[in-house]
């Protein structure tokens, strides 16, 4: 399997110019970081088998019982590397104001020099694989090619299960077809310059960490980190950071969104697409078991969906990844059945607890915890320890394939019907709404915000803004992605797909949520479908367009008086100072802000100051 010469397997196919360019960019690589060995994956089950075997004879993974969690694994991670890291996380465009006030910008010609001395025999005394991949089935509409390079065989062993490996993806690049290249070491060779040998540690990572994105040249390179978005550069590096510049230039999305199917009774199917931030509840959505008689949903993606305009002017999509990378914690068989069927075999689980039986446990895995554990970082645990048993952000990974709820068909375009917009929110945002146009609907999703749940006594919930839930993702300025939004609205007409927003969080004076949530939800998606086939009325307020009396369907739920009213109760006092720090947000983007931007606040406002009653109206 070993290839010193860096050349690929015979049989995987095709000489020619496309790929000697692939071949000579990894020769340049492995001059660069100079590793022992050049291995090219291609997926196949041996290969996988012997990594996987690999890994566990150094330690790196830990066998579960065969019985218990067949063909599954798990790692810990180094303490200090436990989870994306936006303070090292860089945006090389050309100019910082392609980067945008959102993104770290640093000079593309001083960073390559930068990563040149970081990566100069970074791979001393290691093997590097080369994993080509592809976004989306391999020549779909909306699919792409990419290469990571990188020494960590547990992100080979990832990258298998969340993307798209095999010998189709060299042929299709030896075919012509361009492809985005990263590049990723975990910084810690095990021989130095001068041959002094250094030992392998069970997480190999580095202290200093560079997760860098060059737009104009479609590259990612990370140095340092060996975990999850940091490491597996085809997820939010590739899919959201450089897709969404290469959507930008080539008139398409690439979005922080689930995407499912839901069909009603009648047999109609809708297409969802549904941004949220991190931690609030896509990957529970992607998988809902509705509540309601004779709804079903099927699971398509739970993370991130490229939309493209169809020749037919609907907004089509797909999910590039084959996989989840989902958080464990608080992942149940009462919060999330179909994820916990799911992880049942062939996971990969990095930083939740181990059983003595060999099995794995987080917090909500079970109401009540095991008595005794080996915690995250390894240590001897027991109720009384007064920590976590797993890591906050300890995550599953797993291939899409054996998702229960996964639509048959994922692998084809969807059209959309409606694009949904979310955040954790305890006051003011109803629990759904309907953008009365394209236009608004771009306004919401600017205005993204999530609460902290009130962690310290007394204090109150800071609005932490996370436009379209792309804050830490979207590779160039953040007000002209939502001025593609604009434009590619106006391109599609009136095959844009309607646009909500919901939130399930809002509570009460007693602090309690005014929503159940979960499989409840389907009330909402309900909700959504009727208003995009025209069968239910929405009443007009301020923020959007809400349910008319009667037109949730609430039927069971035993909500008590006055529920309904708190749920989409809408303050005109707090909405106006909403208003104002709206405002203040739009102003730290200057004149790229879409002027309709400034048109909407204003009639927001007015409808607002109309709606106040006279006596406290301030003059
Ligand atoms: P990333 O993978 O980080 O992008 O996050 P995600 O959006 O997929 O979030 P995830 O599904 O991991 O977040 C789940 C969190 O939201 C858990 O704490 C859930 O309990 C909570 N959650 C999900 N749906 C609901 C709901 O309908 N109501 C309430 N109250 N909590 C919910
Ligand atoms: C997120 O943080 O939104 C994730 C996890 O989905 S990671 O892939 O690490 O970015
Ligand atoms: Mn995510």
């Amino acid at each position: 399997m070993t290839n010193p010469d860096h050349a690929p397997a015979a049989s995987a196919t095709a000489s020619g110019p496309a790929r000697a360019a692939l071949e000579a960019w990894v020769a340049q690589i492995a001059s660069l970081a100079c590793p022992d060995a050049v291995v090219w994956c291609d997926g196949s089950p041996e290969q996988t088998a012997h990594l996987t075997q690999l890994l566990v004879d150094e330690g790196k993974l830990i066998a579960l019982d065969p019985e218990r969690r067949p063909n599954s694994y798990l790692a810990r991670s180094a303490p200090d590397d436990v989870a994306r890291v936006e303070g090292r996380t860089f945006t090389c465009s050309r100019t910082p104001e392609d980067a945008g006030p959102t993104n770290l910008w640093r000079d593309p010609t001083a960073m390559r020099t930068e990563l040149e001395g970081r990566f100069a025999g970074s791979m001393r005394g290691r093997t590097m694989y080369v994993v080509p991949f592809s976004m989306g089935p391999v020549g779909g509409p909306i699919s792409q090619l990419g290469v990571e390079v990188t020494d960590s065989a547990y992100v080979v062993l990832s990258m298998a299960k969340t993307t798209r490996l095999g010998p189709e993806v060299l042929r299709a690049i030896g075919a012509g077809v361009p492809w985005v290249a990263t590049v990723h070491s975990v910084g810690h060779p095990l021989r130095d310059a001068d041959g002094t040998l250094r030992d392998d540690v069970t997480w190999p990572c580095n202290e200093t960490k560079y997760i860098v994105q060059f737009p104009e040249t479609r590259e990612v390179w990370s140095y340092g980190s060996g975990y999850g978005g940091n490491a597996l550069l085809a997820k939010k590096c590739f899919a959201l950071r450089i897709a969404s510049v290469m959507g930008r230039d080539e008139g398409w999305l690439a979005e922080h969104m689930l995407l499912i199917r839901l069909t009603s009774p009648e047999g109609r199917a809708f297409h969802i697409a549904a941004a949220f931030p991190s931690a609030c509840g896509k990957t529970n959505l992607a998988m809902l078991q509705p509540a309601l008689p004779g709804w079903s949903v099927e699971t398509i993606g739970d993370d991130i969906a490229w939309l493209r305009p169809g020749a037919d002017g609907r907004l089509y999509a797909i999910n590039p990844e084959a996989g989840l990378f989902g958080v464990a914690p608080g992942t149940g068989p009462d919060t999330n059945p179909v994820a916990v069927e799911t992880i049942a075999a062939d996971t990969i689980f990095t930083n939740v607890a181990l059983t003595h039986d060999g099995d794995v446990w987080w917090e909500g895995l079970t109401p009540e915890p095991p008595g005794h554990l080996v915690d995250w970082t390894g240590a001897d645990w027991t109720p009384d320890s007064g920590t976590p048993a797993a890591h906050p952000n300890a995550r599953f990974t797993v291939a899409l394939d054996r998702c229960p709820s996964r639509a048959a068909d994922a692998d084809r375009p969807v059209p959309i019907d409606a694009v949904v917009f979310g955040g954790r929110r305890s006051t003011n945002v109803p629990l759904v709404a309907q953008a009365p146009s394209w236009a608004e609907g771009v306004f919401m999703g600017a205005t993204v915000s999530s609460e902290r749940t009130a962690a310290a006594e007394g204090t109150v919930g800071e609005l932490r803004r996370d436009p379209f839930a792309m804050l830490p993702f979207c590779g160039y300025d953040m007000a002209d992605h939502w001025a593609h939004w604009l434009e590619i609205g106006e391109q599609l007409g009136d095959g844009a797909p309607a646009v909500f927003q919901v939130n399930w969080f809002r509570k009460g004076e007693d602090g309690a949520l005014l929503w159940p949530g979960f499989r409840e939800n389907a009330r909402v998606l309900e909700w959504i479908a009727r208003r995009v086939e025209g069968s239910v009325r929405a009443v007009e307020s301020p923020v959007g367009l809400l349910p008319d009396v009667g037109g949730l369907d609430v039927r069971g739920l035993d909500l008590p008086p006055g529920r309904l009213d708190a749920l989409f109760a809408v303050d005109p006092e707090s909405w106006l100072d909403e208003c104002t720090l709206t405002e203040a947000f739009f102003a730290g983007f200057a004149d790229r802000t879409p002027p309709v931007f400034t048109a909407i606040l204003d009639d927001r406002r007015s409808a607002l100051r109309a709606a106040v009653p006279d006596q406290r109206i301030v003059h």
